[in-house]
């Protein structure tokens, strides 16, 4: 199939450029036209699909799942997703993974700053409060990330523009027969 939908899925710390990289990606796969493309961005799905959520291991897995239901149904039908949680667990990632590819291709995307980086930029200064006990469970700081060990491309912001970041990921599409 020519026009199958598919999936990119963003995981990364708090403050890795996620949002940055996938939001520029969008534009680009809107230039192309054709399939239609749907943004479910991490503090955007929190707002209007999770609000009753906090950030326990469960909440969290209750979450991405979520997000990776409605990516399977907005790939089923021939669209295209692009998520951008945190998702800081194997399982799970690999959950939602089972879940599109049920329906069409799935490309998980690690970006993969560090810590360290995230924490000295602190854009919101989330990891400050986080340091300062105001925040717990804070991913990175007091709260588990497991890195990918399969996915599809990784990428970071610390040597690479958001912007060269998204080429990236529409390379490897293209490479996959996707675009
Ligand atoms: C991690 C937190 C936390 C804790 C609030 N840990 O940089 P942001 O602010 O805008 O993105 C982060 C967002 C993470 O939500 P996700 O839905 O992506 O997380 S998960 O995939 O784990 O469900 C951050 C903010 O919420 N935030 N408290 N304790 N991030």
């Amino acid at each position: 199939r020519v026009s199958q939908g598919f999936t990119v899925f963003f995981t990364g710390l708090s403050g890795s450029g996620k949002s940055t990289i996938a939001n520029a990606l969008m534009v680009k796969l809107m230039e192309l036209g054709g399939r239609p493309v749907t943004l479910l961005d991490g503090d955007v799905v929190r707002k209007h699909l999770s609000s009753e959520l906090g950030f326990s291991k469960e909440h969290r897995d209750i979450n991405i799942r979520r997000i990776g239901y409605v990516a399977s149904e907005i790939t089923k039908n021939g669209g295209i997703a692009i998520c951008a949680p945190i998702a800081p667990y194997t399982a799970t990632r690999r959950a939602v993974r089972e879940m599109v590819e049920q329906f069409g291709a799935f490309l998980e995307v690690h970006v993969a700053t560090s810590v360290e980086e995230c924490e000295r930029r602190d854009r919101k200064g989330l990891y400050k409060l986080a340091r300062e006990g105001k925040i717990k469970e804070f991913t990175g700081i007091s709260d588990p990330y497991e890195e990918p060990q399969n996915a599809e491309l990784v990428v970071d912001t610390i040597n690479v523009s958001p912007d060269d970041c998204a080429q990236d990921v529409m390379l490897k599409l293209e490479s996959m027969g996707l675009i």
